[in-house]
Order: C-alpha cells, then structure tokens, then sequence
C-alpha cells in the first residue's frame, strides 16, 4: 500500500508525476473534502507562503510530514509540528542564486522604469508622445540589506558587480569581510538609497520596516521586497509612496496575497511581481526534487536530507 499525503499547492507536473508513483496523493480543496481520509494522511507537501493552515493540521492526526516546497518556514506552526513529532522539511540553498537575481532585476526594473518603455514601445506610444522620465543610475548606489542569510549575501555579491558599497543589519553582527553592519535598521535606512528586505518572515520580523524606516530611506530611496509581505507594514509604504516621502518600491510579495492594495497596483513609483522569485523551471525542478527525496527518506526512515523539525 502506497503511503498517502496531501498536496497543498500544485508542482511542476514533472514532480507531481513522481508523487503520483510513489504514493496516493491528495489534491488540498478544503478541509471537508478530507473527512473520509484525513485518517490516513502522513504527509504534506506545500509551498512556503502557503504552508498549512492550522485547520488542516488540526484534522490530520496521522500526519508524519511537512515537506515545503520553499524556505520560508512561516505558514507552519514548527511548535505544534515539535510538539506532535511531525518533521518538516524545506528547500534550502537550491533558490537562492533565484531570489537574489529577483532583487537585482526589481531594482533595475525600478530604479531604470523598464515597465513604463516597454509599455512606451508596445503600445505604440513611441513617437506620439513624450518618453517616460529619466530613470535612476543604478550603479554605486548605496545598499542596505535587511537580513544576510544566503539570500541576502548572494544578493550582496551581485551588488559588488554594481560597485555597490553594502550595509546590513542582522540579528547580530556576522563579520563579513567588506559588509558593514548597522544594528539599528532606521539608521541602515537612512544610510541606504536601496533597501532590500531578504529577512525570513514570521512573528519576529512582522512590519519590522514601518514608517520610520521607511521615512529614513526617504523620497530618493527605494525599497525592494523578495522575502515576505510581512516584514513590511504595507498601510505604512502606500502611504509613503502616496505622499511622495519614498522614491519607490519593487515588490515580489505582499501582506495578504493575492491581495495587493489599489494603491500599490496603480502606483507609478511602483514595479510588482506575483511572488515568482524562485519560479524558474530550473530552480522549481531542484527544489520540488528535494520535496520528493525529503519524503522518500522520511517513508524509507532514512535520515531527512533538509529537516528544520
Ligand atoms: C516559493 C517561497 O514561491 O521559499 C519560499 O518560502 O515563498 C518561494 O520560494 C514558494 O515556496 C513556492 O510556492
């Protein structure tokens, strides 16, 4: 008898293919639907903004598992996972070079209007009516970085080819040779004319860029968001740019997706993004990959290759 798991967020059909083989797979619609097997669920497998809800927890008492497609370990409850014994899984190291390209090209995006002369260009305006604006100059810009991790060190690497001089803030100071760190993220603000928030999500990060922060980046300063939503208080950044008191914001994610404010979507300081950072056919294959072997280790009671529980 294969094992049987639920499917919270659709896979590359390559990947699904080798659930499918190697167990019976649930597809997640709603907590009704698995009434009639909930009893016999060991697994879960889920993207990282996604996660599990507590519901769903709730209503699976055999469950073993939590693969999650992703890094972000945010939409699970790891203290309920620790108390029940079930492990959970993520997919690090794998997505990392993909997020940090996401930063870069959102700050190109940004800082150049890419999305206003392409607009320019394909609708036919070329010609018949002024250009967009002058952008930005992107090299040697002033970088902050909210959160070093691989994210957030990858994305500073990229940066030296742009001649960046690079600040960050962390939980402590991590003594990296040629990165400054500043312990206080309003004055990492206020010295950056780029912030880029690659900070993990959760309780301990939410709306850690507020009005202050973004006050101190200031009507020259741009923001760019590849890690979660919740790190930034968005009331607080529609606002800023409402009032012209931040230059602009490049966002992958946001609070309440795929809920993004009017404010946010009509905004010509900003450039947006349906939380694709990691979505490249090569990177989705590797970490679906690691997905599939993190479960095939946990049904084969080897060790897990990526456990974070
Ligand atoms: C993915 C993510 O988009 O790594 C994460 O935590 O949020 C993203 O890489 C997601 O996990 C796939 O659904």
């Amino acid at each position: 008898m294969k094992p049987e798991i639920l499917l919270i967020e659709p896979m590359m059909p390559e990947i699904e293919k080798q659930l499918d083989a190697a167990y019976t797979v649930h597809r997640f619609t709603s907590v009704e639907q698995l009434k009639d097997c909930a009893g016999r669920i060991r697994g879960i497998a889920t993207g990282g903004a996604t996660g599990v809800s507590p519901a769903v927890m709730k209503s699976l008492p055999a469950l073993e598992i939590i693969a999650i497609n992703g890094i972000g370990t945010d939409a699970v409850d790891l203290n309920e996972a620790r108390r029940r014994n079930i492990h959970v899984t993520t997919t690090p190291g794998v997505l990392t070079d993909d997020v940090a390209d996401m930063a870069i090209g959102l700050i190109l995006s940004l800082l150049r209007g890419l999305p206003a002369g392409d607009r320019y260009v394909r609708e036919g305006t070329w010609g018949h009516a002024p250009a967009p604006g002058l952008g930005r100059k992107v090299t040697g810009k002033k970088l902050g970085i909210v959160g070093m991790g691989h994210v957030g060190r990858a994305i500073a690497s990229r940066a030296r080819a742009f001649a960046m001089p690079v600040s960050y803030t962390d939980l402590r100071n991590l003594e990296l040779e040629g990165y400054a760190f500043v312990p206080d993220l309003k004055t990492l603000a206020q010295n950056s004319e780029i912030l880029v928030i690659a900070a993990s999500g959760g309780a301990g990060s939410r709306h850690l860029v507020n009005r202050e922060v973004l006050d101190g980046l200031g009507p020259d300063g741009f923001l760019i968001n590849v890690a979660r939503g919740s790190v930034v208080d968005e009331q607080a950044l529609v606002q800023a740019l409402s009032d012209g008191t931040l230059g602009g914001a490049g966002l992958d994610v946001f609070e309440h997706e795929p809920d993004v404010p009017p404010a946010l979507r009509n905004s010509p300081r900003t450039v947006l993004q349906p939380h694709r950072a990691s979505a490249t056919v090569e990177t989705r294959l590797a970490m679906g990959n690691l997905v599939v072997r993190n479960l095939a280790a946990h049904f084969a009671t080897q060790p897990l290759l990526t456990a974070v529980v």
